[in-house]
C-alpha cells in the first residue's frame, strides 16, 4: 500500500473509516480517554453486526486488563433517573454529579430517550445543562440520540453502561424521558430507579399505574424552592398517603423500602440527603444480595428482548414473499378462512426447522 498518501491514510483513520483496533481502544478507555469511550459507545449503538462484535471485543479487552480487585459488582452503581420532560433531571444530575466528583468519585451520565420524542436539538440542550459536570475530568456525559435506532435502545444502552463500567466510572446514571415505557426499560438496566416529579404533580397519581410504581425506588419532588416549597411539601404528602411510602426520613427508612425526597436541584436543598440515601441504599442492597438478584433477574429479561430483536431481524432477512408457501398463506387470508397467526405460523416453523438442520 505504498502508493497511499500517508496524510490521506491518517485522515481516513481519524474520520472513522478504518475499523478501530479494539485492543488499542480498550487501552485508551482504561486510561480514561473519553473520546475512545465515545467511539466504543457509538459502536455499541450501531445495529451492524461488525460494530457489535467490535464493541464486544473492546469489553473483552477491558475486562481482561482491569485490576484484579475489580469484580462486576464493585465497578459501578447503576442509577436510573426518569421523569417527565422538564422535570429537572439533567439539572439534578449536574448537581449530584458535582457533589460526587467533589468527593473523589467518577460519574458517567447516559442520556437516553427511548420514546424518540426529542429532537437532537434538545439533547444538545441537555449537554449544556450539565455544563460544569461535562467539563470535569472525572465525569463523562453521553447524550444518545435514540431516534436513529428506535427499538434498539434498551439493549445498546446496556452495552453503553457496561462500557462506562469498563472505563472505571463509579456511578453510571441513565437519564430517560417520560412516564411509562421508559421506566420498564431503565429498570432492567439499573440497580436503583428514581422518578423525578415537580410540585403539583400529585394530581397525576391516578394516572400512574401500580406496576409503574413498583419499578420506582424513590420519588424525587424537584423544584422545591421559592414560592413552590409549600406546594412541593403538599405533593410529597399526597404521594406518601397514596403510596404508603416513607417521606423524606431517608436515614430511618428501612433498607429496600421506597422513599420520597423533596429537593431543589437549583438551590441544592435536600441533595445531600438524596445522595446519602442513594449510597446507603446501594451499599445495603449489595450487602443483602438484592442488587445481585435484581441484576440476575433483569438479565434474563434483557437477553430475551435481545433474542427477540435478533430473531426479528433474521426473520425479515430470510422471509421470501414470493415463495409458494407465502402466497398460499396469503390466499387463505384473502379468502378469509384462516387467522393471521394460523396462516403465518407454519412458514415460521419451517424456517426455524431449516436452521436447525444446518
Ligand atoms: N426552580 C427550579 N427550576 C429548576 C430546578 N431544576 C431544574 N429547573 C429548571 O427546569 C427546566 C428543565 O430542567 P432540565 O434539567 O433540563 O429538565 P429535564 O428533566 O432534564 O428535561 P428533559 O431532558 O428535556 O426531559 C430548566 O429551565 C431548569 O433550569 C429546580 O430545582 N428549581
Ligand atoms: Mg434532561
Amino acid at each position: 500500500m505504498s502508493g497511499i498518501n500517508p496524510s490521506y491514510r491518517k485522515q481516513r483513520i481519524e474520520s472513522g473509516h478504518t475499523p478501530p483496533d479494539p485492543a488499542h481502544l480498550a487501552t485508551q478507555i482504561l486510561a480514561g480517554h473519553k473520546p475512545a469511550l465515545s467511539r466504543a459507545i457509538t459502536l455499541a449503538e450501531s445495529r451492524k453486526r461488525e460494530h457489535q462484535e467490535l464493541a464486544s471485543k473492546i469489553l473483552e479487552h477491558c475486562v481482561a486488563n482491569r485490576s484484579e480487585q475489580q469484580t462486576p459488582l464493585t465497578l459501578s452503581r447503576r442509577i436510573g433517573i426518569t421523569g417527565y420532560p422538564g422535570a429537572g433531571k439533567s439539572t439534578l444530575l449536574e448537581a449530584l454529579g458535582m457533589q460526587l466528583v467533589a468527593q473523589g468519585a467518577s460519574v458517567a451520565v447516559l442520556t437516553v430517550d427511548p420514546t424518540g420524542l426529542r429532537t437532537d436539538g434538545s439533547i444538545l440542550g441537555d449537554k449544556t445543562r450539565m455544563n460544569e459536570l461535562s467539563k470535569h475530568p472525572s465525569a463523562y456525559i453521553r447524550p444518545s440520540p435514540s431516534s436513529k435506532s428506535l427499538g434498539g435502545v434498551t439493549t445498546s444502552t446496556f452495552t453503553s453502561i457496561q462500557l462506562c463500567e469498563a472505563a472505571g466510572y463509579d456511578w453510571v446514571f441513565v437519564e430517560t424521558v417520560g412516564v411509562g415505557q421508559s421506566e420498564a426499560m431503565v429498570s432492567l438496566m439499573t440497580d436503583i430507579v428514581c422518578l423525578v416529579l415537580i410540585p403539583g404533580a400529585g394530581d397525576d397519581l391516578q394516572g400512574m399505574k401500580r406496576g409503574l410504581m413498583d419499578m420506582i425506588n424513590a420519588l424525587i419532588i424537584n423544584k422545591s424552592d421559592g414560592p413552590q416549597v409549600d406546594q412541593a411539601k403538599q405533593t410529597a404528602q399526597q404521594y406518601q398517603q397514596a403510596l404508603g411510602w416513607d417521606p423524606l426520613m431517608e436515614s430511618e427508612a428501612e433498607p429496600g423500602k421506597s422513599v420520597i425526597h423533596r429537593v431543589s436541584a437549583e438551590t441544592g436543598e435536600g441533595l445531600e440527603n438524596l445522595l446519602g440515601w442513594l449510597q446507603k441504599r446501594w451499599d445495603n442492597g449489595l450487602a443483602a444480595g438484592s442488587i445481585q438478584r435484581k441484576r440476575d433477574v433483569t438479565l434474563d429479561k434483557l437477553m430475551t428482548i435481545e433474542a427477540s430483536h435478533l430473531i426479528k431481524h433474521w426473520m425479515e432477512s430470510v422471509l421470501d414473499l414470493s415463495s409458494p408457501e407465502w402466497q398460499q398463506a396469503k390466499q387463505h387470508l384473502l379468502t378469509g378462512d384462516h387467522t393471521l397467526s394460523v396462516a403465518v405460523e407454519p412458514i415460521v416453523r419451517s424456517l426455524l426447522q431449516g436452521t436447525k438442520k444446518d
